[in-house]
């Protein structure tokens, strides 16, 4: 080994191990971020099952008490409805609005990672996005129909869902994922699509008129 190699060995070890180093760090902040949160134990402790049941259970009691409809939810039970994939649903004007829920928390690189979306066919008539930070929750209401894109960037949030093209799987052949950051939920929350829930002081008259109007409109 000449000297320049083992110059450049020690310069490519010390590159290392300032990586380690930065990845440590980032680990250890992410847990910490959690500390005297009201979702301390939910984004520490549970998985991503528990954060989805957390979502729909969430979702089905803001409904309960804050609007006028007859929210149904069947918990575990309601995994082989023919009608759809969703979770929660509600009879309104005669007609079934069925509701799915992705809840995800925040998490690596600074985003939210949300479950994958189904596009083809009828699957819901609400796509609702129930993303946690320390002590907010940011609401999204989608109209399956109206306010899905999938060929173009999204004229409010700005980016647009992927197809997961990494399974083979036919039923995974129409995933799509699409990952918000604080960005998406400010465009949204500007655009009254996004609803930002502040958990330490909420603001129950704006939640509920928020719920109302984009559950059935
Ligand atoms: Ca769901």
């Amino acid at each position: 080994m000449t000297i320049t190699e083992f110059q450049l060995n020690l310069a490519k070890a010390n590159a290392a191990l300032s990586n380690t180093l930065q990845t440590m760090e980032e680990e250890i902040l992410s847990r910490t971020y959690w500390v005297g949160s009201p979702f301390e134990f939910l984004a520490t402790r549970g998985g991503a099952d528990d954060t989805g049941k957390w979502g729909e259970m969430y979702l089905y009691n803001l409904i309960s008490a804050l609007t006028y409809f007859d929210i149904q939810w069947d918990g575990d039970k309601n995994t082989s409805a023919d009608d759809g994939t969703y979770d929660l649903w509600f009879v309104y004007k005669g007609k079934k609005i069925r509701i799915e829920v992705k809840a995800s928390r925040f998490g690596k690189k600074e985003s939210w990672q949300h479950e994958n979306l189904i596009r083809k066919g009828d699957p819901c008539d609400k796509l609702v996005f129930i993303d946690f930070q320390y002590d907010t929750v940011w609401i999204t209401i989608f109209d399956q129909r109206k306010d899905l894109f999938f060929e173009s960037q999204h004229p409010i949030f700005g980016t647009k869902p992927t197809l997961r093209d990494n399974s083979t799987s036919k039923t995974r052949k129409d995933k799509y994922k699409w990952d918000f950051r604080i960005l998406q939920q400010k465009r949204g929350t500007a655009a009254g699509m996004t609803y930002c829930h502040n958990v330490t002081c909420p603001d129950w008259t704006s939640l509920s008129e928020f719920l109302i109007d984009k559950l059935i409109n």
